[in-house]
This record gives C-alpha cells, structure tokens and sequence, in this order.
C-alpha cells in the first residue's frame, strides 16, 4: 500500500514544479507597459520619437522598433534608448510626419531568452 501512495506523491510535486518552472518563465516575458504617443492616439501634431516602456528588462541586440506608413514602407526605425543601466525602453526618433495613420512595429528579447512582438497604431489627423 505504501509504494502507490509514495508514487502519487512525487507524481504530485512533480506536477507542481512543472507548473511553477512555467509560469515562472512566462512571468519573465517582456510585454509593453504603455507607449507615447499611446496606441491608437489621434494627434494633431507630429511627434518627434516613439517610445515604448516594457515591464522587464530587454536584450539591446535583438531589440527593435520601427514605425510605418499607411503603405507599409518603413519611415523610422530605433533600439533601446541609449543611457539605461536596466534596459525597458525601445524609442524611435521619427521625422516630420504629414496626417496618416502609423504603424509601430517592435520586437524584444527579454532577458530569459524569450521574444514578444507587437505593433499598434497612432494617427496624426489633418489640420482643420
Ligand atoms: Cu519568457
């Protein structure tokens, strides 16, 4: 009677440390903690960098941002803001922009190993 019990036991903890060693590394994930300009902004000005603030520290070399047209074709493009002893911040200088909708498209490493990837968009309207 003992040996099943036994097994049912470390089967159990077993099963809970699979668990934990899971969401101890989703919990490592970088996700975007928010953006300026915000997503889906309208603004009537055009801003002059995008920057986005991640909940965890990224990876420099395989983090980027860049920013879009209506039409896809790539206008700016950027890295982690230079300066950060605990690198969470992707930005992108950007250019004069005319009214449009943009894209931002960025890709991180987080400091796990894993990537996380996302876009969202902003709209610069036309002057009245
Ligand atoms: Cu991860």
């Amino acid at each position: 009677m003992s040996r099943p019990t036994l097994f049912r036991i470390y089967g159990g903890t077993f099963i809970v440390g699979l668990w934990l060693s899971f969401v101890g590394l989703a919990w490592g994930h970088a996700f975007p903690d928010h953006q300026s300009p915000g997503a889906g902004s309208v603004l009537s000005t055009s801003p002059r960098i995008v920057q986005i603030w991640f909940d965890g520290e990224l990876e420099p070399i395989f983090s980027t941002i860049k920013v879009e047209d209506a039409e896809g074709h790539e206008i700016a493009k950027g890295a982690v803001a230079p300066g950060q002893s605990d690198p969470t911040q992707l930005q992108a200088p950007l250019p004069t922009l005319g009214p449009g909708i943009y894209q931002v498209k960025w890709s991180v490493v987080a400091r796990d190993g894993h990537r996380t990837e996302g876009q969202y968009m902003f709209i610069i309207k036309s002057s009245p």
